[in-house]
């Protein structure tokens, strides 16, 4: 069986793994990536489109903010709706001058799969029966099949960076404690060829539930309603998306979405999760591996980002003089900004959606929420601060 040798076997080419192995690559430090799917359907997989202050800063740094710099837009601010009004508050007010850049997920994983191809170390895909081994030992190993043959990576550390239903946190589920949370609703989201009517993101709470105004370029909106988790697509029409996104954004001072043909559809069950440890033995866990979160705080894509940075630091420790402890630390450092991610992710959840089961009281309640947060300068802040990301260090 042809076996590879490397410092660093990392298992998946999302953005927890393609930004290790480029800060990896910045330490000196060898890997090898691994993906299952193919190069075109993990650049179209259609997805997160937030980034937050910390996640722009640390692509720059890495090299691969160019085109980020030219085409992503920085958003100061962001919208609340409910009760018939926007409120708009502002982000960078609040935060010393931090922002959000919107550039879609699949941008970013482009730049990083074209930075990795340039360094020439090993990135591969459409790989096959993916298998980890011996990871309580220093010499674990990834076996996987390729064009129909069996291969090894022999290794120091594994990196499972392989998203929610890879093989990397299953493998040591039995050293893990879980935490989920499934929710009583549903993202339907939709691309549409429609220029963006408002230059920033608009979060609604509308008796028929919530929806999101977002965007991918000056020519393409990026839309969202909540709906049932099981939701039947085919139900769908193009004019009952539109009639019913109109319904819950539009307000007041007249704003509404631009409508504009659908060129893309799918739905979106929501989930809080939280595996602990995300270390067991030389098996490191990083992004949507270890934690998914619901995608209202549009936390996912960066914490993968955060978890990845966490990562390379303690692993060019260990190569520069043995210490272990970043690696020894790693899983507590994580855990507790996934829970800082988790809590604010539940917390815009819980207080934009609708939920049957709520009383009027809820209801109030809920509306007080908001009514308070568009009010107070501390709460405000709070949400600024959460939103465009606590600093990773
Ligand atoms: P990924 O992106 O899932 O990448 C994991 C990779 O591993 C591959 N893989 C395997 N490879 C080899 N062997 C195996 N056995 C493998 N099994 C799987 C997969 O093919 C894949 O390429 O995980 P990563 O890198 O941790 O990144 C996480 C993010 O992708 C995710 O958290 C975000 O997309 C979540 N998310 C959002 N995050 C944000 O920060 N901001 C947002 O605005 C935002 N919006 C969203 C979202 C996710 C959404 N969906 C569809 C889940 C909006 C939506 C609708
Ligand atoms: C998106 O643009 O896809 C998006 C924006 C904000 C979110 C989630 C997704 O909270």
């Amino acid at each position: 069986m042809p076996t590879q040798h490397t410092q660093v076997a990392i298992i998946g080419a999302g953005p927890a793994g393609l930004i290790l192995g480029q800060l990896l690559h910045q330490h000196g430090i060898d890997s090898v990536i691994i993906e299952n799917r193919d190069r075109d359907y993990v650049i179209e997989r259609v997805r997160a489109g937030v980034l937050e202050q910390g996640t722009v800063d640390l692509l720059d740094a890495m090299g691969v903010g160019a085109r980020l710099a030219r085409e992503g837009k920085r958003h100061e601010g962001v919208y609340l709706a409910f009760g018939g009004d926007r409120h708009r508050i502002d982000m960078a007010a609040h935060t010393g001058g931090r922002a959000i850049t919107i550039y879609g997920q699949g941008e970013v994983v482009k730049d990083l799969i074209e930075a990795r191809q340039s360094t020439g170390r090993p990135l591969s895909f459409e790989v096959d029966d993916v298998s980890v081994h011996d990871v309580e030992t220093t010499t674990p190993s990834v076996r996987y099949h390729s064009g129909g043959e069996a291969h090894e990576i022999r290794c120091d550390f594994i990196a499972g960076c392989d998203g929610f239903h890879g093989v990397c946190r299953p493998a040591v589920a039995a050293a893990l404690t879980v935490y989920e949370r499934v929710y009583p609703f549903g993202w339907l989201g939709i691309l549409a060829h429609a220029a963006p009517s408002s230059h920033e993101l608009v979060y609604s709470l509308h008796d028929r539930g919530f929806a999101l105004f977002s965007m991918r370029s000056d020519e393409v909106t990026r839309l969202y309603l909540q709906c049932e988790p099981d939701e039947d697509l085919s139900a769908w029409s193009d004019d009952r998306i539109w009639d019913e996104l109109l319904a819950r954004l539009g307000t007041n001072d007249g704003w509404k979405p631009n409508v504009g043909p659908i060129f893309q559809k799918g739905i979106t069950p929501m989930r809080s999760f939280v595996a602990d440890p995300m270390r067991v033995g030389r098996l490191l866990l990083a992004g949507d591996a270890a934690h998914i979160v619901p995608p209202t705080g549009a936390k996912g894509l960066n914490l993968a980002a955060a978890a990845a940075w966490r990562l390379a630091g303690p692993l060019d420790d260990f190569y520069r003089s043995g210490s272990t402890t970043g690696i020894d630390t790693y899983s507590a450092r994580g855990v507790r900004r996934t829970w800082w991610a988790q809590r604010f992710s539940w917390w815009m959840t819980s207080t934009l959606h609708r939920s049957d089961s709520a009383n009027p009281f809820d209801r109030r309640r809920q509306f007080a929420e908001l009514d308070y947060l568009v009010s107070s300068d501390a709460a405000m802040a709070s949400l600024s601060e959460n939103y465009v990301g606590i600093p990773f260090a």
